[in-house]
């Protein structure tokens, strides 16, 4: 069991209402699809879970971290990026599961 991973910044919001587009990056058998996405600032990437299973999605990228928490099945929640910059996602009950965003402007 790996410990739960200490990020906790606030730097990016989750649920913020953003003039952006949405992009929709689901959670299926453990994976996230797709595995890359390309957002300019101000776009939301909503993590959808659609697993049977609770994900916790995060990203630990230096300057661009988030965290969305426990996320319980059939849950959605958005998060917007107010910088460019190329970020790692993880899910931090699973650690095989990792996916990329790009955020340009
Ligand atoms: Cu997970």
């Amino acid at each position: 069991m790996r410990s739960a991973v200490g990020v906790i910044c606030a730097a990016l919001m989750v649920t913020t209402p953003a003039a952006g587009a949405d992009v929709v990056v689901v959670q299926r058998n453990k994976t996230f699809a797709p595995s890359e996405v390309q957002v300019k600032v101000g776009d939301r990437v909503v993590f959808a879970n659609e697993d049977e299973v609770t994900h916790n999605v995060y990203s630990p990228t230096p300057g661009l971290e988030f965290q969305i928490r426990s996320q319980q099945p059939g849950q959605s929640d958005a998060v917007s990026f107010s910088k460019p910059g190329a970020l790692e996602v993880r899910c931090a009950i699973h650690p095989k599961m990792t996916m990329r965003v790009t955020v340009t402007r």
